[in-house]
Parts: structure tokens; sequence; C-alpha cells
């Protein structure tokens, strides 16, 4: 029975141009200007080239602030990052961009979380949620800390705070749609579950961490910054970890501002090794590029199951090898018909010529040599999608198809 699932978004951040990453302070040879605000009742400390605050138990809106450089333009950057650890741990930040005149534009939407358990972790918080203004506007940069979070008064450590230029994606390779560190993407998870980034747990760096509740789907839906085109980039990679085997066994792609445009790709990849991370890719070269700007995953959805967790890293869109390489001659003449039913390419082709059925790593997995209208037998093939590269009369055309074998 299916369940309906609505989407529920949050906003992390988003993406434009291009600059070098700016360190304001790692407490050994760069420094800055730092204060704290009322009951924080002490100034930061340097131990061992790190910071150390006590942050006052039951923070409501006390902070620690970082002076910037004359002239600062927080434009280029896309996060704040800070390297963190404590014994407490599960609370948040809430940064500020400060004028001279201690006006202040604060963001208190995003989820960004110390989850480190006394591990040092690089939290990111993205700067795109505050009024940026325009250079030399701000001249502090201010963190609450475990603001309205309840906690106990608890020392942290604090290291390289750093602005992190934004990301701009070379379309000539391999894009990064989110790796929860350096590329954070615009996402969200659903009705019945959540998602939030956490430390790797087998590993290092940050990763996603998508909760399945009982009897039902957990997803997590992943902006990309530019439209797929999937004659470009015609395979979405990522990668799981949990500790039971589960199928990510729904998935679409969307227009992220209308979701009523969208297609289904019935790919299933599955998890198969537990307590392993293992790189799961899905094939998209059979889809027509629209204006799909949303990858959606559903793990184990309408599936009676007991509730799990898993975590995600790296969604990444393939560059595509193959296309590129290959010229399609719009009149060979020959033409194809795939017919599912009778898992057969039906070709007909003038004279002689050569037929090759190609997996989209490139591997010719099948060649014939035609005379005439052939009929080639595809039982034998794994289920996926192909390219198939007919040559004749000194010209080529290449189809893709997508081999699904009913019988
Ligand atoms: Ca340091
Ligand atoms: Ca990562």
């Amino acid at each position: 029975m299916k369940k309906t699932i609505t989407l529920l978004f949050i906003t992390l951040c988003s993406f434009s141009v291009y600059s070098a990453d700016l360190v304001l302070n790692n407490f050994n040879d760069i420094t800055c200007y730092t204060g704290v605000s009322g009951s924080f009742g002490s100034t930061m400390t340097t131990v061992n080239g790190t910071g150390v605050i006590t942050v006052p138990a039951n923070n409501t809106g006390e902070y620690i602030y970082f002076s910037l450089p004359a002239g600062f333009d927080v434009n280029p950057y896309q996060f704040l990052k800070i390297s963190v650890k404590s014994t407490e741990t599960n609370y948040r930040f809430v940064p500020g961009l400060i004028t001279p005149a201690w006006t202040s534009s604060e963001d208190w939407t995003g989820t960004y979380k110390y989850t480190g358990a006394n591990a040092w972790q690089d939290i990111y918080i993205p700067l795109s949620a505050m009024t940026a203004g325009s250079a030399g506007t701000y001249d502090k940069i201010a963190l609450k800390v475990a603001v309205y979070d309840y906690k106990p008064s608890f020392d942290m450590y604090i290291d390289n705070v750093t602005f992190v230029a934004k990301y701009v994606p070379d379309y000539s390779k391999d894009v990064i749609v989110c790796n929860f560190d350096n590329v954070i993407a615009t996402m969200g998870g659903f009705s019945s579950n959540t998602i939030s980034t956490t430390i790797n747990p087998n590993g290092t760096g940050n990763v996603g961490v998508v909760s399945v509740p009982a009897n039902n789907a957990g997803g997590i839906a992943v902006n990309t910054i530019d439209k797929i085109n999937t004659a470009t980039h015609n395979k979405i990679s990522f990668k799981v970890y949990a500790s039971q085997a589960f199928t990510i066994n729904f998935e679409k792609l969307e227009d992220k501002t209308n979701n009523a445009i969208n297609t289904a790709l019935g790919l299933y990849p599955a998890y198969t090794t537990p307590n392993q991370w293992q790189t799961l890719t899905m094939d998209i070269s059979a889809v027509t590029t629209n204006t799909y700007s949303n990858i959606v995953l559903f793990a184990e959805a309408w599936q009676s199951k007991p509730a799990f967790t898993f975590y995600i890293d790296d969604i990444t869109l393939v560059k595509n090898g193959i296309v590129s390489a290959v010229d399609i001659a719009s009149d060979a003449k020959t033409s194809v018909y795939y017919s599912s039913l009778q898992n057969t390419l039906n070709i007909k082709c003038e004279g002689d010529g050569l037929l090759e059925l190609i997996t989209l790593t490139g591997v010719v997995t099948k060649s014939v040599n035609m005379h005439g209208d052939t009929t080639l037998e595809l039982s034998d093939i794994k289920n996926g999608v192909y390219l198939v590269r007919l040559k004749n009369s000194g010209r080529q055309d290449i189809q893709k198809i997508i081999v699904s074998n009913k019988l």
C-alpha cells in the first residue's frame, strides 16, 4: 500500500562565484581580535594553539565574535568553517554578521550542529541565509553557541575559523552535488523522516545521516546547482553506509521548483555489504534532459521493515565519457527497434553493416556482421542501458536502448 509522502525542505545553502578561502583565526600564526558578549563571563583564551571558551548554561543569546579584515566582502564565501571539540554534544551554532554600529544579520534556520562527542569536527555554517551586504558592511562575525539548546555550562575548543569560498562546478568533469563538507546542497527529508549531518562513522569528514522509520520510506532530496544534463552527465553516484543491507527502491529526478515535473527512475540500487561504505551508481542516460534539478532517493519505501539509519556521502553527477567520443550520423541507412516483449533487437539495414552492443562503460558485449535486416536475440544480456552502434556504408549511428527482459 503506497503512502503519501510530502516534501519537507530545510534550506542549508546555495552557490555562486569562486575565490580563495580566508583563514580568520587558527590560534597559531593567524589570529584576529576576538571577543565575547555578556555572560560568557571571560574572554576566549588560547591553549596549545586552539581557542577555548566556556559556554554558559542555558545560553539564551550570548556569543563569541571574530573581527573581519577592513573592507571585508562576504559575497564570495559560502560557509564559515570552524573546527570544534567538546564533551558536550548535539548543540548548534547561530551565526551573525555584525556592522560597526553593532546591528546584525543572523541565521536561525540552519541545522549545523556539533555531533562529535569529544572528537574534532569541522562545522560548515552556511552564510546564505544572512544579508550579504557589500564590501565593508560588516566588521565582525559572531557565533551563538548552544543557544536555546538548554545545555549545562561546558568548555568548547575551537580552531581554524575560516571563510570557505563558494563552489562552482566544472562541467567538463564530475560534479559534486553534495559531500556534506565543503559542498553542501539545499536538501530535505520527507514528512516521516529526518536528515542531518554528522561525522563519518567509518572514515573522515562529514556525512549525511538519514532516518528510515518503521514500515515507511526514509528519504533524502538533494538539489543540484544547475539543471541535470543527461547528455553530459549520465550517471548519479553516491556512497552509503549502514549496519544492514537495504535498497533504494524509489528514485526520482524532479524540477526543484515544481516537483510535478518529474521522472521515476526505477533503478533500485542496493546496499549489500553492511558496515562498509559502498558506492551506488544510477544510470540516467535513458532519461531525456528536462528541467530536473532535484535528486530524490527513498530507502525501503512501502516495505514492512523495522526502523534503521543509513549514512550517505559524495552525491555526484558523473561525467559521461562516451557520447562526446562518437559521431552520430542522421543519414545512416539503418534503424533499430527493441522489443522488450520478445527481448530482441530488430535492425533494418540496407546492404552490409556492423552492429555492436556497448555497455555505458564502453565494453562491446555483442558484435554482429549484418547482411540486410537482422534480428538479434538479447536473452543472454543483463537488464540495463546499452548503446547500439550501427556502422553501414561508411557511416555510423548510435542509439541508446534499455534492455528489460520481461520474460
Ligand atoms: Ca590551531
Ligand atoms: Ca563527506
